[in-house]
């Protein structure tokens, strides 16, 4: 049983959380909320520096200059993303070095989608359009989250995401716009990055764990299916314009609703690439571990300058 001081401590949090006033650092929280907001900015910090391989794969062989600036500026982006997540995370007590092995071992999870090839130029166009155009979705209201430095940290990520999103739907565009084969490989790639995108918002709310808990925390402020139908009917009208479809036989608008009904997530394959079974989990979890090892002397010598300067000081 709780004590008198505890639930009082937690009364007035939930008070608090209530009346819409940001939750900072140093103030009081319960334990449960600061492990879920470090499960979740983790996850978080893990997916933006994973999401730099499949797009980082295309930097080399953009198609001209002006592309391989802009997809050089998005991938330095998702760096620059990881990093304030990651000091997010540290607010909150948690080792940095500790959330980074706890990737590199397989015990902490990253976005589902990264773990999808991006096999044609299109797949660029595809991610900023659709996984980017998730992310927004998601995030956009996570800058009114109830924890302070998280909220804030997702007012320039937002910013960030929508020049994402805009650079990849106008590669889909010209795509669709250009040959038949540019057409088709635009097409191909929507074709495949469809579903994945649709599964980025997390299980069913039936199935979701954590959504009661974190609505009621206003860590999220809309379940994993709101958040989903937002993107499915923002989305669909795009894809019209530039002349692409959606693949789902079952999607359909509703005039009475108001909104594109869709069908059935494939949750097997959800879950198998959640649990680490996708096309490329291996690949792009032994990308970031070689990446920590080869950087290994850099931390040794900058250690190594630290620690001479810090003698001299003293001295
Ligand atoms: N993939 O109870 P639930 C980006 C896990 S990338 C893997 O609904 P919650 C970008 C979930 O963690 C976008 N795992 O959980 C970067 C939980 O497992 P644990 C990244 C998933 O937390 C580069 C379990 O399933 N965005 O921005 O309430 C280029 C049950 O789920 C996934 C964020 O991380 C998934 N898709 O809701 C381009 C946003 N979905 O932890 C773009 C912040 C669920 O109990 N995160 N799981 O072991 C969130 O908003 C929430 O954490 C989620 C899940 C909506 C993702």
């Amino acid at each position: 049983m709780k004590d008198f001081d505890t639930a009082e401590l937690e009364r007035k949090f939930q008070e608090k959380i209530d009346k819409d006033i940001k939750i900072e650092p140093k103030d009081w929280m319960p334990d449960d909320y600061r492990q879920t907001l470090i499960r979740q900015i983790s996850q978080h910090a893990h997916s933006e520096i994973v999401g730099m391989l499949p797009e980082g794969n295309w930097i080399t062989r953009a198609p001209n200059l002006r592309r391989k600036a802009v997809l050089l500026a998005k991938v330095q982006d998702e760096a620059g993303h990881g990093l304030y997540l990651y000091s997010a995370t540290e607010t909150l007590g948690a080792d940095r070095e500790q959330t980074i092995d706890d990737l590199h071992s397989g015990k902490a999870k990253y976005s589902s989608i990264f773990n999808y090839p991006t096999v044609s130029w299109a797949d660029m166009g595809a991610i900023g359009w659709l996984v980017d155009g998730a992310a927004i979705m998601n995030q956009v209201p996570l800058c009114r989250c109830s924890y302070g430095p998280y909220a804030r940290a997702m007012v320039r990520v937002c910013k960030e995401e929508s020049f994402h999103q805009r650079q990849g739907f106008e590669i889909m565009m010209q795509l669709a716009g250009g040959t038949p084969e540019q057409k088709a490989m635009a097409q191909d790639a929507l074709n495949r990055f469809w579903w994945p995108s649709l599964m980025m918002f997390g299980p069913n709310d039936a199935e979701s764990k954590h959504t009661a808990q974190s609505v009621k925390w206003k860590i999220k402020r809309h379940t994993n299916d709101e958040l989903r139908q937002q993107f499915v009917d923002v989305t669909v009208p795009q894809a019209e314009m530039i002349g692409l479809t959606i693949p789902d036989k079952d999607l359909k608008f509703n005039a009475e609703t108001g909104h594109y009904s869709y069908g059935e997530i494939d949750w097997t394959e959800f879950w198998e690439v959640v649990k680490g079974n996708g096309p490329c989990n291996k690949e792009r979890v032994d990308a970031r571990r070689k990446a920590k090892e080869n950087g290994e002397w850099v931390r040794e010598a900058a250690n190594a300058f630290a620690a001479k300067r810090a003698l001299k000081k003293s001295a």
